[in-house]
């Protein structure tokens, strides 16, 4: 069954969730919340990757992440830490983590992949381009599903080079990192084209490209109630929950091997629908 991974930003400034848990206690109790409404795993972040975003020092980082991890871990949860850093993926496996979750797929910090190796942890290799600060303006593709394939294909090859272990491997197609917005879904909709067997995570919870697919167009009556003119309105990050919802059910039934998430409870219950869908197909044939 598709896991189920609950998101904790321990940062100030993330785009779905900025500031709510960047105190240690309201970030260890925001994973035990996600872990009761069904979350599998709990991913942990420090620096935020939100579109425009800056870096911070490892100090800072770590300063957030590594006291959520160890009371995480004491309870018994299983963490992945999301760092873009081998120190820190060091820091956070030694604290109790078992996954490293790196947006830049080993690419920002050149040592990673060596330090993923010596760990012998499973590392979620995402789809990316550049930094934050220069993401949306990497959105520029002939052929985004190719493009993204053969961009995977170097980041394991290379990984795999320093003593990764294949299997180790988890590949994330970077949903809305240098995809604004119709990039997104031929990644989705044609996944076995660039996952050719690999495990998938989906990280689509709340961003961009939902609001945008569940725009709809609103009637807006003037003052004297004559006239009506027709607005288009992207529902912000809040508003993406029901669509965050389908999305894990589609992935689910598409055999993603896990779902990064905001919130567990629904995406749980979907997931669950979806096996059983699959169960009864499979059980047919
Ligand atoms: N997205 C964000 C952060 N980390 N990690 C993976 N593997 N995949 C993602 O799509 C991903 C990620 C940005 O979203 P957030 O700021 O809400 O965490």
């Amino acid at each position: 069954m598709t896991l189920v991974m609950g998101i904790v930003n321990v940062t100030p400034d993330s785009f779905a969730d900025g500031g709510l848990y960047a105190r240690a206690d309201a970030a260890v109790a925001r994973g035990l919340a996600l872990a009761s409404d069904g979350a599998d795993l709990v991913d942990v972040g420090g620096e935020s990757t939100r579109p425009g975003a800056e870096r911070i020092s490892l100090e800072e980082e770590q300063a957030r992440v590594l006291p959520v991890i160890r009371e995480l871990a004491a309870h018994g949860i299983g963490v992945s830490i999301d760092t873009m850093n081998a120190a820190t993926a060091r820091a956070a496996v030694e604290a109790g983590a078992s996954i490293v979750n790196d947006v830049s797929g080993g690419l920002a910090d050149p040592a990673m992949g060596a330090t993923v190796a010596a760990l012998d942890v499973d590392f979620v290799c995402m789809h990316w381009r550049a930094h934050s600060t220069h993401m949306d303006a990497s959105d520029r593709y002939d052929d985004v599903v190719a493009e993204v394939r053969d961009e995977l294909d170097a980041r394991v090859a290379a990984l795999v080079a320093a003593g990764v272990g294949e299997g180790r491997i988890v590949l994330d197609p970077g949903l809305g990192f240098a995809k604004v917005t119709d990039s997104n879904w031929p990644l989705l909709a044609r996944m076995d084209e660039w996952s050719r067997g690999r495990r998938v995570l989906v990280g689509g919870s709340r961003k961009r490209f939902l609001g945008a697919a569940i725009a709809r167009a609103t009637s807006a009556s003037s003052p004297d109630g004559t006239t009506a003119s027709s607005l288009v309105e992207a529902p912000g990050p809040d508003d993406r929950e029901a669509a965050t919802i389908a999305l894990t059910a589609l992935a689910a039934a598409a055999g993603a091997w896990g779902v990064r998430v905001h919130e567990a409870r629904g995406s749980a219950d979907a997931v669950r629908v979806a096996s059983a869908w699959n169960n009864a197909a499979h059980a047919q044939g």
